[in-house]
């Protein structure tokens, strides 16, 4: 099956434009949610001060979307938390009634993980941070495992790292973390051969946790970011059963090749419907988000006979 029957881009792709938000200069790698009957979303707008920070979305269909043109105001429960004025990269995972939400905050230490919940995407409470700099690419399973919430991870240095694995950590009350395991790193297929990361939250399916990854390589003209997908064992998700050898999704249209960062696909939500579809939001070339779709069943053979 070629990469092109498993996601179809949706054809008014992409959804979101920086003329959602007045002061946007970009909107992507943006983290989306079924809510009620509705979508919910954080986008990370890029202000024309090229200021990054997190603006709350409302959708009735996930397509049409209506993005506060203010950042949200999270409160905190302790003032020593990771505050900045430089957020990006949000993932939400909901657990039980709870959204959670993990993104990266510029600190003058570096990147650093900053940890949310809301029940009603009106108010927002910061929790402890998660993990000193420099780390990337956070996102929390969606139910506790071994009776502990599980956050996948990403160390990474201050810039733009040449390198970067994924880590899988616990904790029992959502402030102290720890059984730090490696997951998988980059490998020698060239789209995921320099560094890659952890997309959306993972799906649970009969076969192991679904999680979309990027996986990025370096030509003579800088970064490029693909999709791929592993499953991980349902109790030991550190262990990988399956991990893409040939990409899910590259960049190749114009909206993907063409933006502040040219050539970037950067899933960071996911949902499934009913009928065992399973819609990706991902950003594309730093600049606007799209989607795509597949059947799950799809995605899982797709990963299977397709496996490094
Ligand atoms: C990463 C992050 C992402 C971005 C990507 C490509 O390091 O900064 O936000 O999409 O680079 O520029």
């Amino acid at each position: 099956m070629a990469n092109e029957f498993v996601f179809k881009r949706y054809p008014n792709n992409p959804i979101i434009t920086p003329k959602h938000v007045p002061r946007a200069n970009s909107i992507h790698n943006s983290a989306i949610v079924k809510f009620k009957n509705e979508f919910r979303g954080i986008f990370r707008v890029d202000e024309i001060d090229m200021k990054y920070t997190l603006h709350l979305g409302r959708s009735k269909d996930g397509i049409e979307w209506e993005i506060e043109p203010e950042p949200i105001k999270m409160k905190s429960l302790d003032p020593e938390v990771y505050v900045t004025n430089q957020s990006y990269d949000p993932r939400i995972t909901q657990i039980e009634d709870t959204y959670y939400i993990v993104w990266c905050n510029s600190t003058p230490q570096g990147p650093a993980l900053g940890l949310a919940y809301t029940k009603d995407f009106e108010e927002f409470i910061q929790l402890e941070n998660p993990m000193p700099p420099c780390n990337r690419n956070g996102v929390l399973f969606p139910k506790k495992i071994n009776n502990k919430y599980a956050l996948l991870y990403r160390p990474s240095d201050r810039g733009h790292t040449p390198f970067g694995d994924i880590f899988y950590c616990e904790s029992p009350d959502l402030i102290h973390w720890g059984h730090h395991r490696f997951v998988m790193g980059p490998i020698n297929v060239v789209w995921q051969s320099l560094k890659i990361g952890a997309g959306p939250a993972p799906i649970e399916t009969k076969e192991g946790w679904l999680l979309f990854y990027h996986g990025v390589w370096q030509s003579c003209n800088g970064y490029l970011y693909y999709m791929g997908a592993a499953l991980l064992d349902l109790e030991k998700p550190w262990k990988v059963i399956y991990r893409t050898r040939d990409y899910l999704l590259a960049p190749t249209e114009w909206y993907e090749r063409v933006g502040d960062v040219p050539n970037v696909v950067f899933p960071s939500a996911a949902v499934v419907f009913e009928d065992g579809t399973v819609r990706i939001y991902y950003g594309c070339a730093d600049t606007y988000v799209s989607m795509a779709e597949a059947k799950l069943s799809d995605v899982l053979d797709f990963i299977k006979k397709h496996s490094v």
